[in-house]
Order: structure tokens, then C-alpha cells, then sequence
């Protein structure tokens, strides 16, 4: 995936249309690799900005960054920690109040160019964010909490600005919670957010922008080890993670 994120979009879209060698049969890993950075934006729907003002300690500053010209945008993970369909995702030992968030992510290359699109799910404790905005990095940034769509779809295949984003999360075989919403909501556009990206930074192997969400479950939902969370984009396919709590589970040189 690094290798196709070095070419420009005018040279991977001249690959992908030639005669791809057949996949070898065997089990299928994330789509990130080599030097390939995952990113996210936030405070880009309403749902969010409403959300998060709710549960801060210090809201002004969710309201602040919705109507500001830069955006907000934070690191997420690196390759190796990023999880795909099927695999875990987790929740903090130390949080009490845990999120998932169903994202369109766009996939850029070296070039700052979008060549294709997936679904991230950005999962987020709100107790650690609440508590404080400088605790971010911890309410985002943790084993398991980052993962991603099993298969990209070339950008120029898609019309981003109106996909449907739904999620369902299930606890003991019953649906706890459900929502949709759709990226016609994006306060941004997506093009926007990915040059402010690359505004001050280089990305060699490219890199991930997941775009916000949309969906904030009500305050009184919280994530429970067990629960599988079920995120669908159209168009773009479906992520679907069991949830574990805590570092138990996350063997050394498993892949996260
Ligand atoms: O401001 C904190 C994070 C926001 C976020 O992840 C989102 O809006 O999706
Ligand atoms: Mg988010």
C-alpha cells in the first residue's frame, strides 16, 4: 500500500485499470503499512460540536475550532497499531466513558493527492476528553483504538460529498444502539482538510485523513468489552470490530 501511496493519482489510476496479478488466498491485514500515518479531523459535523461542548470541562473550545478557518486536526496512529475488519478494538482501563466514531477517511498520497476512500472508526474515551482538551492525545491514541475498512475504493469511483454513514453496536445479540447520518452533513470539504494536512508537514508513504463524525451516541451510552461495533459506509463496505477492554488481550506482536 505504501508502494501505490508513492504514485501520483494519474499513475496509480493508470495501474489499477491494467491487469492486476490475482490475490493469493489467506487472511487479510489492514490496508496500512510501511511509513503510512492515519490522521483525523474533528469538530467537522454539528452532532460533534454539540456533543463534545456537552461533555467538557472546557467547551468553548469545540465551538472556537467548528467556526475557525484551520481545522482541527490530531495524529491517530501509525501503521502497525491500526487495526481492520474483524480484529479488536479497545477501551481504556482508565476510561470510564468510550466511543466509537464511524468516519469516511480519505487515503492520500505522497503527492497530498486523494486517491481513494475508506471507513475509520475513531474510537475516543469522553471521560479522558472531557476531563480536559490537552488529555486528547490519551482519549485517542491507544491500543486498539484505531481501526480501519478492509478495501479502499479509488476516488474517482466515489461522490464523497453524499455517502451514508451508519453504525449499529451490539450487545449480548441485541442492537444497543443505531445511527446514520451522511457526509452531505461535513461542515468541510474534504479537499480543504487534506491541504491543511500537508500545510506544514511531509507524508512520503502518504497518509489517512479520517473526517469527523457525525454520530455521537447519547450520554448515557457507553462502550462495554464485548459489544461489536458495526460501521457501513455505502458504497465503501463495512467495519466490523468486537470491543475488548483494557491490554489484556493485545498480545506482544499481535497486530493491532
Ligand atoms: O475534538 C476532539 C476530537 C473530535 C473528533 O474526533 C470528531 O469530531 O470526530
Ligand atoms: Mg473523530
Amino acid at each position: 500500500m505504501a508502494e501505490l501511496l508513492r504514485l501520483t493519482r494519474a499513475e496509480l489510476q493508470e495501474l489499477l485499470s491494467s491487469d492486476l496479478p490475482p490475490t493469493e488466498p489467506g487472511r487479510l491485514i489492514a490496508p496500512v503499512d510501511g511509513r503510512t500515518e492515519i490522521w483525523a479531523s474533528g469538530v467537522t459535523y454539528l452532532r460533534s460540536r454539540a456533543a463534545r461542548m456537552a461533555e467538557a470541562a472546557v467547551p468553548d473550545v469545540y465551538d472556537r475550532v467548528y467556526e475557525a478557518d484551520r481545522p482541527e486536526l490530531f495524529f491517530k496512529s501509525v501503521a502497525w497499531r491500526v487495526g481492520t475488519d474483524g480484529d479488536p478494538v479497545g477501551i481504556r482501563d482508565d476510561s470510564a466513558w468510550d466511543v466509537p466514531e464511524p468516519e469516511l477517511a480519505a487515503v492520500v498520497n505522497a503527492y497530498g493527492e486523494i486517491v481513494a476512500y475508506s471507513i475509520c472508526n475513531d474510537m475516543s474515551s469522553r471521560s479522558i476528553e472531557g476531563e480536559n482538551p490537552l488529555y486528547l492525545p490519551q482519549a485517542k491514541v491507544y491500543a486498539g483504538a484505531c481501526a480501519v475498512g478492509l478495501f479502499l475504493r479509488p476516488a474517482w469511483e466515489v461522490d464523497h460529498g453524499d455517502l451514508t454513514i451508519q453504525v449499529s453496536i451490539e450487545r449480548d445479540g441485541r442492537v444497543v444502539f443505531a445511527d446514520q447520518t451522511s457526509t452531505d452533513q461535513l461542515a468541510r470539504p474534504v479537499d480543504t482538510l487534506v491541504s491543511y494536512l500537508f500545510r506544514g508537514d511531509v507524508f512520503p508513504d502518504g497518509a489517512w485523513l479520517s473526517t469527523g463524525t457525525g454520530i455521537v451516541p447519547p450520554e448515557e451510552f457507553s462502550l462495554q468489552s464485548g459489544d461489536v461495533v458495526d460501521i457501513e459506509i455505502s458504497g465503501l463496505g463495512r467495519l466490523r470490530n468486537p470491543v475488548v477492554r483494557g491490554l489484556a488481550h493485545w498480545g506482544e506482536g499481535r497486530s493491532l
